[in-house]
């Protein structure tokens, strides 16, 4: 009796071992290489660190940036100004139809809302899951996109009722991305930009951003306006506008003294918000938790 009792031990422990193995392959393989595994934080987020290492060199470029004179500096003129949700930490922006859609940032605040301009009125409004770090989105016919900052993951809801209709994964950090009608367009802090099939959520290439003295880092909030990208550069009131098929900066926005209070709206609370108005050629600017809405066009330099 005790020989067959002692087999029916061993044969529970091989199979419960072979099961053990068998568990620790499958969920090591669906966890996505570099990202957060939607699971948690970074202790000091990549853009903190960038932040520290940074700063001093950012400076300098802003100011090479306003001084040098091979490429255009653009300044702006408000047409007009509307209110904010101050609690909203804008990662995107765009327009379309006369609706005003944003994407809203930080864990356990992320949303998607759709917002009547003239009214203040919010349409429409998608709270994430509290894990997602929301960042860029685009309206691409009818559909919306939707980016996270580190979960490598992005959604993509029906425009008329944010519906979620299916996720795509992407191997980088999320940040900004656009359209131009055909193909996606993201950045993910560097100086890329990468060009996306909307069908198969496949990148088909990417381009080095670079003006004349190298690439262009920190690419954030994006919107494809008359052929080109206009990007905001994180941590600064400069939005470049690029040529998409070479990655040349062809301008620059000097947005300075737009910041609604400088003194308060300090890093983290950044310009970071660029939508057109087809209808009127009009921008609307914004950052994050500002209090306002800019509506703007552009000053071509003297
Ligand atoms: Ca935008």
């Amino acid at each position: 009796m005790k020989k067959p009792y002692l087999n029916i031990v061993r044969y529970l422990c091989k199979e419960m071992l072979f099961g053990f193995c068998v568990v620790s392959i499958i969920l090591l393989s669906l966890a996505p290489t570099g990202c957060d595994s939607d699971t948690g934080a970074y202790n000091i987020s990549p853009r903190d660190a960038a932040i520290a290492k940074a700063d001093a060199w950012e400076k300098k470029r802003y100011e090479h940036i306003l001084t040098q004179k091979e490429i255009p500096v653009y300044s702006y003129r408000i047409i007009n100004e509307f209110n904010h949700d101050e609690s909203s930490f804008t990662e995107g922006l765009t327009m379309e139809d006369g609706l005003l859609y944003e994407s809203a940032g930080l864990w356990d605040q992320s949303r998607l809302v759709a917002i009547d301009i003239g009214t203040g009125r919010i349409e429409r409004r998608h709270d994430l899951e509290s894990l997602y770090f929301a960042e860029g989105i685009t309206v691409l016919g009818d559909e919306i996109f939707q980016l996270t900052y580190q979960s490598c993951i992005g959604f993509v809801y029906q425009k008329d009722n944010f519906q979620l209709k299916r996720i795509f994964h992407f191997r980088h950090q999320g940040w900004g991305i656009t359209d131009d009608e055909t193909q996606l367009i993201m950045s993910n802090g560097s100086a890329a930009l990468i060009f996306v099939d909307p069908e198969t959520m496949e990148a088909n290439r990417s381009v080095i951003v670079a003006d004349q003295t190298g690439p262009v880092w920190n690419l954030n909030e994006l919107e494809y306006i008359d052929g080109e990208v206009y990007a905001n550069i994180w941590k600064t009131t400069l939005i470049a506008r690029i040529s998409p098929d070479a990655g040349v900066v062809t301008g620059w926005i000097d947005m300075s003294g737009i910041n609604p209070d400088p003194a308060i709206l300090k890093d983290p609370f950044v310009l970071n918000g660029i939508a057109y108005d087809e209808e009127t050629g009009h921008i609307f600017i914004t950052g994050k938790c500002w209090p306002k809405v800019y509506e703007i066009e552009l000053v071509p330099p003297e």
